[in-house]
């Protein structure tokens, strides 16, 4: 099923669906919403609220009153009522929103009346598929809104505002329309050739290459938006008392992490999840890694070539005072290709007075060195920017829209498409093959916004959302 299938405003189940659209914990958040849409809201919300004096069932307005139990008339909660009738909501059915006391009791009970007066339990981001089939929202910002939800960070939620405010749609509806205006000259004079002005392929390939160099910056700076979205896992290693965890203890501004002098402190696998400059980061602690007979410490250490292999990026923390040594250039090896890697040079005021840091300094020109105190907290923001800026999330503040990944792999697939393309104009073949891959990437642009997406893509979408949503 497509949107052009459906009417707008139509309800292709004809059903009512019903969630908690809050956040809901015992002891916890002062307000619960119980969310209906469908064609039953409003006759559902009469059976289950009584609101005293003459206030109006009016579209848009709030009635104050108690959720009660139709069966035997008892209050189940105090609770708030907002009527909002078709097509001015949400999903453009009619909606009814309960806001009720928070915690967990009285909101499932509100949940459980409902559902017994005939609504049907919703499934995880079913308003929003239904905002969509009615044309309410495209699909760019339906997944910018569970990006919003999900957003761990400031920049991350800036971003996913962005997508609601449809800057997403408007780039990418941008680009397929530019491809649409070129398809069309093309298939003109694959049918019509000799009653239309001659086309000069010279300008259809020119426009042709920008969207596609368009479609590749896109896809490149979705790995920035990557960054923000799902945060980085950035290990710490080194060897034995080089101070790991008292650099995680200094990046997340607490004691998370067992400090000593005794080498072989830390054993298990520390995560501390924190935000450096705007970026979410899960950081983690290691076992200090060398040669030992103790089981336990040889599990920890084992964990922390894991870790090694699985980072994002490694911070390799070595002793200043003592120096570069064989050892630390061992752990170097370890580090996995691409991975992108700092040398942090630690207990800096502990340097005899006089000696530079610089000659403590490993040969290593592929990866950047800093010089910081664990203990002191000198040099913590060199580390900082240098790690954010190794990572590529440097460029991340003039970010204005990003891809998720199933989008980038579409704009990466169409712009792969459109190289075809390309390749069919320089070998000067006739108009209709240019057209075939140039067909494909406007489909792949069409799935973006959702203008051309399969039933099984959306159901796919939409389970990822949270349910209420
Ligand atoms: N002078 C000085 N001492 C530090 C610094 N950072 C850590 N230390 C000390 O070094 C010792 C080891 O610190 P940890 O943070 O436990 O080291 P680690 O690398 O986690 O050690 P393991 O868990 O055993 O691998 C402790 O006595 C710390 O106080 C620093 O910047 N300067
Ligand atoms: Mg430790």
């Amino acid at each position: 099923m497509t949107r052009g299938d459906v009417p707008i405003g139509a309800n292709p189940n004809g059903d009512t669906i019903a969630a908690i659209a809050t956040a809901v914990a015992a002891g916890a958040g002062s307000v619960a919403i119980v969310r209906l849409s469908g064609p039953a809201a409003e006759v559902i919300g009469r059976r289950l609220f009584l609101a005293p004096g003459d206030q109006a069932w009016d579209s848009h307005r709030v009635l104050y009153g108690h959720v009660v139990d139709p069966a035997d008339g008892r209050r189940v909660d105090e609770a708030l009522l907002l009527l909002m009738r078709a097509p001015r909501s949400f999903t453009r059915e009619d909606v009814v929103e309960f806001h009720c006391h928070g915690g967990l009791l009285a909101v499932r009970r509100v949940l459980e009346l409902a559902l017994a007066a005939g609504a049907r339990l919703a499934g995880p981001g079913e308003f929003s598929q239904r905002a969509f089939l009615n044309g309410r929202l495209d699909l760019t910002r339906a997944e910018a809104i569970a990006e919003m939800i999900a957003a761990r960070s400031r920049r991350a939620a800036e971003l996913a505002m962005a997508g609601i405010d449809g800057g997403l749609q408007r780039r990418i509806a941008g680009l397929r329309e530019r491809l649409l205006d070129q398809l069309a000259e093309l298939e003109a004079r694959v049918d019509f050739e000799e009653d239309l002005p001659p086309l000069d392929g010279t300008l259809v390939r020119a426009e042709l290459e920008a969207v596609r160099g368009e479609l590749e910056r896109l896809v490149a700076e979705s790995r920035q938006g990557e960054l923000l979205r799902e945060g980085l896992r950035v290990a710490i290693v080194g060897r034995p008392n080089v101070g790991k965890s008292s650099l995680l203890n200094l990046l997340s501004r607490r004691e998370r992490a067992i400090v000593t002098d005794l080498p072989g402190t830390t054993r298990d696998l520390l995560e501390s999840d924190l935000l450096l400059d705007g970026v979410p980061l899960t950081l983690l602690d290691t076992a200090g890694i060398r040669p030992t007979d103790d089981r336990v410490e040889q599990l920890g250490i084992e964990r922390s070539r894991q870790a090694l292999a699985g980072a994002d990026a490694v911070l390799l923390l070595f002793d200043l005072p003592v120096g570069w040594t064989a050892a630390d250039q061992e752990l170097m090896d370890l580090v996995p290709e691409g991975v992108p890697l700092l040398l942090v040079g630690n207990k800096l005021d502990a340097l005899p007075p006089g000696a530079a840091p610089a000659e403590a300094v490993p040969p290593a020109p592929e990866a950047p060195v800093v010089a910081i105190s664990a203990l002191t907290g000198a040099g913590r923001d060199d580390l900082v920017a240098a790690l954010l800026g190794h990572c590529g999330a440097g460029e991340l503040q003039g970010l204005q829209v990003a891809l998720n990944g199933r989008q980038r792999e579409l704009a990466a697939a169409a712009a792969t498409g459109l190289e075809r393309s390309l390749e069919a104009a320089d070998q000067g073949l006739p108009w209709d093959f240019w057209t075939i891959d140039l067909r494909g990437a406007i489909a792949g642009l069409g799935a973006i916004t959702g203008e051309e997406v399969s039933e099984a893509v959306l159901e796919r979408i939409f389970s990822r959302f949270c349910i209420g949503k």
